[in-house]
């Protein structure tokens, strides 16, 4: 088999790699581990900043997601029993997030593939990488018990943090860049209509606890817990009990209850490799890099890394040239970096450190009180959440 671009993994990266390579007439194969129910089922980010949505849109894959997606101008900070709304909309001239499933625009994407009769090849095992740094690089990988090769002039490792395109490149290559963090988060998908219209991050002695959404009936939960916590010890009212304690403000609000249908338990680190790129391999999204959740930045990410690889390799296809390819981990990494820093901020402002003292919490609800009072650090976290600029 040959293709221009082989493309690992059928996650929000490769999947809108591949769409936005089709868009320019550059032909793509992605090859998926899983099946195409399980991606499509996959619970996971629920944030697309006002870039993402831009892109998805300006590729034509965004018609339900303007039809469905829920559009928020702001989003709340509740500390000492108080919320305090931060209009992003106002801030940032009137940029905003959307609350969309990913496992939603994985759908999008997937459909948008079959129209265009691109290859995805699911339920493939023991992919390898070849020759990622000569002319002809190959893949090669087993299906329903049958190996074979994909010869390819580029390859797009986009198979997330445990895929094989990263351990593909030679140690000496990459610095990896890590902090791991001594807590995690314990989620639920409630089917609860969502007492806020706005996303609430909770600052609470106990720790601290999220509320989302995903839809006009069902309402998403995040606690902070114990990295290796067992789900077996968090049976419902538990969990609701945790809940209310934190989330409930002096004005009587919380979040509305109903019958848990998911429940997980999400580790959180910060992670980079540099550089993004060996040969003609490109690495992508979550294969590249991780980020704590709580600035709902991954699944955004990863729409930028692809936009950046999409327009080096259409480039390269249109011109010959190469100079937007050459760069594109450094172009990446720029931006990567701010939202890194955004990431990490956002969680230590937002977490309980068990390594903190009384004064560390104190400097935390200090920090809490200027970012509700002062403009101009509203306006910064507000520019950061709605997303930056692609480059
Ligand atoms: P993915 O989504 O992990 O996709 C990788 C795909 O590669 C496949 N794969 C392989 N295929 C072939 N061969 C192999 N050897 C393979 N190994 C793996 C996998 O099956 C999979 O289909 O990576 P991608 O595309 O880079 O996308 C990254 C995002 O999924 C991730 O960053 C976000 O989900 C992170 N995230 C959030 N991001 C946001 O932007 N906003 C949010 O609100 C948000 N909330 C979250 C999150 C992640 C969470 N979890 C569970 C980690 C909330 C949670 C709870
Ligand atoms: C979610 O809805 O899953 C979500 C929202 C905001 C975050 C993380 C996750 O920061």
């Amino acid at each position: 088999m040959r293709t221009q671009v082989g493309i690992i993994g059928a996650g929000p990266a490769g999947l809108l790699l591949a769409h936005l390579l089709h868009l320019e007439g550059i032909e793509s194969v992605i090859l998926e581990a899983r099946n195409r129910e399980y991606i499509e089922s996959r619970v996971r980010a629920g944030v697309l900043e006002q870039t993402t949505v831009d892109l998805l849109v300006q590729a034509g894959v965004g018609d339900r997601l303007k039809r469905e997606g829920l559009v928020h101008r702001g989003v709340y900070l509740s500390f000492d029993g108080r919320r305090h709304r931060i209009d992003m909309a106002e801030l940032t001239g009137g940029r905003s997030i959307t609350v969309y499933a990913q496992h939603e625009v994985i759908k999008d994407l997937v459909e948008a593939r079959l129209i265009a009769r691109g290859m995805i090849l699911f339920d493939v095992d023991e992919v390898t990488l070849h020759e990622v740094d000569q002319a002809r690089p190959r893949v090669r990988f087993r299906q329903h018990g049958q190996t074979s090769e994909l010869e390819c002039d580029f390859i797009g490792g986009c198979d997330g943090f445990h895929g094989v395109s990263r351990a593909s490149v030679p140690d000496h290559v990459l610095t990896a860049y890590e902090r791991r963090y001594p807590f995690a988060w314990l989620g639920i998908l409630a089917e609860a209509s969502p007492s806020s219209e706005e996303l609430v991050y909770t600052y609470h002695e106990r720790g601290f606890a999220l509320f989302s959404m995903r839809s006009p009936a069902l309402t998403r939960l995040y606690l902070q817990c114990e990295p290796d916590e067992d789900l077996a010890d968090w049976p419902d009212h538990r969990i609701w009990a945790e809940m209310l304690a934190r989330f409930t403000t002096r004005d009587g609000w919380a979040p509305r209850q109903g019958p848990v249908i998911q429940k997980g338990v999400t580790d959180m680190r910060s992670f980079v490799v540099e550089p993004m790129q060996y040969g003609r391999l490109y690495l992508a999204g979550d294969a590249a890099h991780i980020v704590p959740p709580t600035g709902a930045k991954g699944l955004n990410l990863a729409a930028a890394d692809v936009a950046v690889l999409a327009r080096g390799l259409t480039q390269f296809y249109k011109t010959g040239r190469r100079d937007w390819l050459d760069r594109y981990s450094e172009t990446c990494l720029r931006r990567i970096w701010k939202v890194q820093r955004f990431s990490w901020w956002m969680t230590s402002l937002l977490h309980r450190f068990s390594s903190d003292n009384d004064f560390d919490r104190r400097r935390q609800l200090a920090e809490l009180d200027y970012i509700t009072s002062s403009r101009a650090a509203m306006t910064s976290l507000a520019e950061n959440y709605v997303g930056l600029p692609l480059d």
